[in-house]
């Protein structure tokens, strides 16, 4: 196996896959024997709306966008249970990781996956119309079980907004990490570098941290204009900190 093409993608499972207990479905066609990927990392996730917002950062604004954050959070498919409101994200490794995946898992419109590449995962999907309080249909939602990062940009991107170094085995990490040597906290949409009751803690010394993000929160302390946001530094570590209904 050439080290060169060895690829980091995420992946996934929608509350609408978990519903529908496609969950055995989409590892088994991801799977090392069918796919040739590895598992890199793998959390079950109650997302909180930060994570969604950034996750989706580029739909803002489009008409998609709230019903798209409502539908990633659980909200549609567990309306009265929001202890069942999860996502099951996951880290893949292995050779043209981000093309395989995709291929994996299909055009983005459920309508569109069944005409032109029947078999695919997101063939199983639903479009759903979304209404106004008229009844006017104003936007759709696309139910199509997981997500798939399209490029490697996205996959690093994506793998930094959901995961710490430390929920991926030390030899599968992708990106370069770093010692943490100071300490921050977050806190309605600020950045802290000391405690106060109710922050959440982002880094503290001794943490093996993503060395991007680590410049990321140096850059806003000092001023400086960061990389990305706060907002995309802070989501894994809100991950299943708080309640989120
Ligand atoms: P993909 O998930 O195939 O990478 P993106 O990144 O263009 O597609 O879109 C992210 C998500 O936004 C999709 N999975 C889908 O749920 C939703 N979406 C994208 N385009 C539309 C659209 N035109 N109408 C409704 N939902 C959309």
């Amino acid at each position: 196996m050439s080290e060169e093409r060895l690829e980091h993608t995420l992946v996934l499972i929608k509350p609408d896959a978990l519903k529908n207990s496609l969950t055995g479905y989409v590892l088994s066609q991801l799977s090392e024997y069918h796919a040739g990927l590895r598992f890199a990392g793998a959390k079950i996730v109650n997302v909180p709306r930060m994570l969604a917002e950034e996750h989706y950062a580029e739909h803002k604004g489009k008409p998609f966008y709230p019903p798209l954050l409502d539908f990633i959070r659980g909200l549609d498919h567990y309306p009265d249970a929001p202890e069942k409101r999860r996502v099951i994200a996951l880290v893949y490794q292995g050779v043209d990781a981000v093309k395989k995946v995709r291929r994996i898992a299909g055009p983005t419109d459920p309508h569109v996956a069944r005409e032109t590449s029947p078999g695919c995962v997101r063939a199983l999907g639903s479009v759903v119309p979304i209404k106004d309080p008229d009844g006017k249909v104003i936007t759709s939602r696309m139910d199509n079980l997981i997500h798939a990062s399209a490029t490697l940009p996205e996959a690093e991107r994506e793998i930094k907004l959901w995961f710490k170094p430390t929920d991926i085995p030390p030899l599968m990490r992708p990106y370069e990490t770093t010692i943490a040597t100071e300490s921050y906290y977050y806190h309605e949409g600020r950045l802290y570098t000391s405690y106060e009751a109710g922050h959440t803690l982002l880094m503290a010394p001794g943490a093996v941290v993503w060395k991007s993000d680590l410049e990321v929160l140096r850059n806003i302390t000092e001023n400086r204009e960061p990389a990305y946001t706060l907002e995309a530094v802070a989501g894994k570590y809100m991950i299943n900190e708080h309640p989120e209904w």
